[in-house]
């Protein structure tokens, strides 16, 4: 089934005329309505009036994390506070978190979307869903939510975690769907078998599995494991999200919103696009958000595109899995996480030095760990135990109640940390993904 035939079936230049109109409308839009926005055009040289087609899209800057950090909290918005319906925030590079809001027509789109991602992977409506993603300010939970009841599935919102009752009401309930991180659908394995429940058996028929990155090799291990049929979804929140591109029950890419969510790809250095095809930084225009849109965002996903009409009959172009990222974020069990924020929280404990390091791994069956090596000052390292030990759990609890993420704390005597000449290695990621 395809929700919405229409736009994901569109001939290929119809849909180049909605993108170009929809585009000429947005920066019209975000000129008139956001300051900001107004401001950058400006200093770029551009007025909407310049804007006539698709083909003019170069000529309007970039946007970057960076001024979505500048702008905290809502001076991007391009509707007045009193028209916003939620507010979300997502990892921020340094102090404040990334916020991005909704008007109901936005969060109408998000339905509308993420409708589409079930479809897409194979849902029908009546279908229940147990969604295991995150209920909160992070958006998988809620996006995962407001899509299925568009769609018409009945909603099991567990949230993550509490794995044992999470899979008792898979056991009762029966549900066909489950939406959660690919680790952490890994994870659930042990703890089914500790109960006696033989994976081979779950009712789960799809997993709609994202938010952090997964390799064809974990993909195959779920699917072997669970006896699912394990697709992608991929989004930001900046955008949207999830629900920007989802795999179909081909596995051969996934296929995004293009009439709502323009893409390019970009080779990250010069800024040009790249071929068909070719590897590059993803950059999107929200072509129809009324909140927060943006204007070529660089998302720092590595991925290619591929136009090309896709055996299940939708024309919309389909992204490569997610390869990599051009910038140092990690997702820490689904949680973004910069280097540059540890070094935020590092510097505002006494005691600490600006020398750390991030080692992530995940041993099988496990989730996620972060450890972090904090090298401490020459006369604390030589403190007491118990001093060292008050040190390291500040630094947790720090990190935890800024973060959202539980790390281990091993302070190491000045010197520790191996230097570099050039860009220090903040991140030893021992992950096989
Ligand atoms: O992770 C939204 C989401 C929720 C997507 C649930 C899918 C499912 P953020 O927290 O803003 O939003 O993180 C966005 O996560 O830029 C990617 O680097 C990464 N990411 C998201 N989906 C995938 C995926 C949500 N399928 C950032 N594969 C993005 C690889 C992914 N990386």
């Amino acid at each position: 089934m395809i929700w919405n035939e229409k736009m994901e079936c569109m001939e290929l230049d119809e849909r180049k005329n909605l993108q170009s109109e929809r585009l000429k409308d947005i920066v019209r839009y975000v000129y008139t309505h956001c300051d900001r926005y107004r401001q950058k055009l400006e200093k770029a040289g551009v007025t909407p009036g310049e804007v006539k087609s698709l083909e003019d899209i170069n000529k309007i800057p970039f946007t970057i994390k960076e001024d979505l950090r500048d702008s905290y909290p809502f001076d991007l918005f391009s509707v007045p506070q009193d028209k916003l319906a939620e507010i979300h925030v997502s990892s921020g590079t340094t102090g404040n978190p990334t916020v991005v809001g909704y008007t109901k027509d936005d969060l109408k789109l998000w339905g509308e979307v993420m409708a589409r991602a079930f479809c897409c992977a194979g849902a029908k409506p009546g279908d229940k869903i147990q969604i295991a993603y995150g209920y909160g300010l992070f958006t998988g939970g809620l996006g995962a939510h407001y899509g299925s009841l568009e769609m018409g599935l009945a909603i099991i919102p567990c949230s993550s975690g509490q794995t044992k009752r999470q899979l008792k009401l898979m056991n009762d309930f029966k549900p066909r769907i489950l939406a959660c991180t690919p680790s952490y659908c890994l994870y659930m394995v042990d703890e089914a078998k500790e109960m006696g429940l033989d994976p081979l058996k779950s009712s789960w028929e799809i997993g709609v599995f994202g938010a952090e990155p997964w390799s064809e090799a974990m993909r195959k291990e779920i699917e072997k494991t669970w006896n699912i049929l394990a697709t992608d979804i991929y989004g930001l929140s900046e955008i949207i999200g999830p629900g920007v591109a989802q795999e179909c029950t081909h596995k051969k890419g996934l296929h995004l919103c293009s009439d709502v969510f323009y893409p390019e790809v970009i080779d990250s250095k010069t800024g040009k696009e790249v071929k068909p095809g070719e590897k590059g930084e993803l950059v999107i225009t929200t072509l129809t958000k009324q909140a927060f849109p943006l204007l070529r965002y660089r998302t720092r996903d590595i991925v290619s595109l591929n136009y090309e009409r896709c055996v299940c009959g939708r024309t919309t172009p389909r992204i490569s899995k997610i390869t990599g990222r051009t910038d140092d974020m990690i997702i820490v069990r689904g949680i973004n996480v910069f280097p540059s924020q540890i070094e935020h929280v590092l510097l505002g404990i006494e005691g600490t030095q600006p020398h750390y390091q991030l080692i992530v791994d995940r041993k099988a069956g496990e989730l996620d760990e972060l450890e972090i090596l904090v090298e401490v000052e020459e006369k604390i390292f030589s403190d007491e135990i118990k001093k060292l030990r008050m040190l390291e759990e500040k630094i947790k609890k720090e990190i935890e109640s800024i973060l959202g993420i539980n790390a281990k704390i091993r302070l190491v005597e000045p010197k520790k940390i191996e230097r570099s000449e050039g860009k220090a290695k903040r991140v030893i990621d021992k992950r096989n993904i």
